[in-house]
């Protein structure tokens, strides 16, 4: 196996009500499950910025209350391309709730919608996926 570095992920739990924003990947990573928007940090950038940009890139939403929720440290070794990541989870709201997510990245996703917490749909993206199986909820607490 050819190695690389290890690479900084944020991915951000997007909220709105009882629901989260995902999309369906397209990407040697994960191709075709559902998963956070998000993408690298870059060289300079905070947590905040990075998933501020991310979600302006990747769905046209402005966001507001960012905020570091977990890491993760995640091999993923069954992809096409072996890959390491230490992945910041962020929470975050819309800054306007009556805006809409548009796809702006196609090539790289099928386009984003809301679901329920209670009702995600599958399959999710495997990071995100064994978090929801061990009980996480980034939903702040009352
Ligand atoms: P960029 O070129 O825009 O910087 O990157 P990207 O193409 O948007 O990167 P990405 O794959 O969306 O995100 C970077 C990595 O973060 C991803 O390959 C693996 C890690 N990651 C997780 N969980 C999640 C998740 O739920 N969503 C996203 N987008 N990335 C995640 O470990
Ligand atoms: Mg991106
Ligand atoms: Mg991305």
């Amino acid at each position: 196996m050819e190695k690389g570095v290890p690479r900084v992920g944020v991915a951000v739990f997007l909220l709105s009500g009882k629901a989260v924003l995902l999309g369906r990947r397209r990407s040697s990573i994960g191709d075709s499950t559902f998963a956070l928007p998000g993408g690298h940090l870059e060289f300079g950038e905070s947590f905040e910025e990075c998933a501020a940009r991310e979600l302006k890139e990747e769905t046209g939403l402005d966001i507001d209350k960012v905020e570091y929720l977990t890491v993760t440290n995640t091999l993923f070794l069954e992809e096409p391309k072996p890959s390491h990541y230490v992945t910041i989870f962020m929470r975050a709201f819309l800054a306007d709730p009556n805006q809409v997510p548009q796809n702006l990245e196609p090539q790289k996703c099928d386009g984003w919608d809301w679901y329920d917490w209670d009702n995600l749909p599958k399959p999710l993206f495997w990071p995100l996926e064994k978090m929801v199986q061990e009980g996480y909820n980034p939903f702040p607490i009352g």
